[in-house]
């Protein structure tokens, strides 16, 4: 029954995704005498907590009853007053939970609150499950740098576009729309200089209802050009263009003329810094970043160790050629020992496309 209702709270913390960043999604059901008579999520930054949503929905008094919760209660005073003093007021039976809150502010105070005002509290229903669905959140809230997320789709053979660099198009169209949501779910969007160059890409999300992740290059010389799509309509999507000191300041002047941000990163081998790049964008907010490429920039945040996971759609087809590229390029590593592991690989079929999703091993 936990795990029901549990269930239940999960699939209600899903209904936020996109609208809580840098908040984790939460999601409650509140119980009495077998029956929901409560739920809620926490819908949007800023706003009311999954608890106080689920309580002030309750078609009857919530006395006496078990509210199950994706994420332990906070105990402290945020943009909204804890939670955990919530549920004592209301005098709430049992307090069940799938996974306690990474955030330092409460990390087990929540519970240790509740525990002490007498309140049954069982943890740890459906837990992985919860920590899955906060992997942004965990990530960020304890380190303060993003998590990152690789994405590509490519043939059977590894290629990204043809010899003639056609590439239009190697996965299915539900792929394409499954990648493209992830724009709307993640609060960044990642390229290098070469991408915006070859594609002049726009970056925007183009799902009805979702923001616009924040565009960023990787431009260690300024070489964007000013009538590139990502600099215009900077009122509909933000743009950061990261840059070294090597850069020219005149370039650099007429690109914050037309209200574009660029930041100087510390370089490594004459190119912005991932790691430092990463910490500088943590800085700003920016809890997930969706890393779109180019091969260049896959390999290098390969080598950097900055990727947390990888979205690879593999379409059934086979493109060949020696020119034909690949979705990471760089120089690749020396031995078979080297190469990257994916840890808790899972396989779907996407329409006719394979889809991997799998975390970089750590260490
Ligand atoms: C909960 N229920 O639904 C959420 C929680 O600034 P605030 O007040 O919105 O607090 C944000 C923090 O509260 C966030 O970092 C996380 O620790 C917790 N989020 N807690 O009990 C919720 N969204
Ligand atoms: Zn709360």
């Amino acid at each position: 029954m936990d795990r029901k209702y549990m269930k239940r709270a999960l699939e209600l913390a899903e209904k936020g995704r996109g609208f809580t960043s840098p908040n984790p999604m939460v999601g409650a059901v509140i119980v009495k005498n077998g029956q929901i008579i409560g739920e809620g999520y926490h819908e949007k930054f800023g706003e009311a907590h999954a608890e106080v949503n689920a309580i002030s929905s309750a078609t009857e008094s919530v006395e006496g009853a078990t509210i199950y919760v994706t994420l332990e209660p906070c105990s402290h005073y945020g943009k909204t007053p804890p939670c955990s003093n919530l549920i004592i007021d209301k005098k709430l039976k049992k307090v069940v939970v799938a996974a306690t809150d990474p955030n330092p502010l409460v990390s087990g105070r929540g519970l240790e609150r509740i525990r002490k005002a007498g309140i049954d509290v069982v943890e740890g229903v459906l837990e992985a499950e919860s920590n899955k669905l906060n992997e942004v959140f965990n990530k960020f809230i304890t380190t303060q740098t993003p998590f990152v997320l690789m994405k590509y789709a490519m043939s059977l053979d590894g290629k990204i576009a043809t010899h003639t660099g056609d590439s239009k198009w190697i996965s299915s169209e539900e792929s394409r729309e499954h990648a493209h949501h992830l724009r709307g779910y993640l609060s960044g969007i990642m390229v290098g200089i070469g991408t915006v160059l070859k594609d002049d890409p726009q970056l925007t999300c183009r799902v009805p209802g979702y923001p616009n992740p924040v565009r960023i290059v990787l431009d260690s010389q300024l070489r964007v050009p000013l009538d590139s799509k990502i600099l215009k309509d900077q009122d509909e999507a933000k743009t950061l263009i990261l840059t070294t000191e090597h850069a020219s300041l005149s370039m650099r002047r007429e690109i914050e003329q037309i209200g574009v941000e660029v930041l100087t990163v510390p370089e490594q081998d004459g190119k912005v810094d991932l790691e430092k790049a990463l910490e500088i964008l943590g800085g700003k907010g920016i809890d997930s970043i969706l890393l779109e490429g180019g091969g260049t920039l896959n390999a290098a945040a390969l080598e950097a160790g900055i990727i947390d996971k990888v979205n690879i759609y593999v379409a059934p087809k086979i493109i060949g050629g020696e020119e034909a590229i690949s979705p990471v390029m760089g120089r690749g590593v020396e031995t078979m020992k080297e190469a990257y592991g994916l840890s808790d690989m899972q396989v779907t079929k996407m329409s006719e496309d394979i889809f991997v999703e799998g975390y970089l091993r750590e260490g």
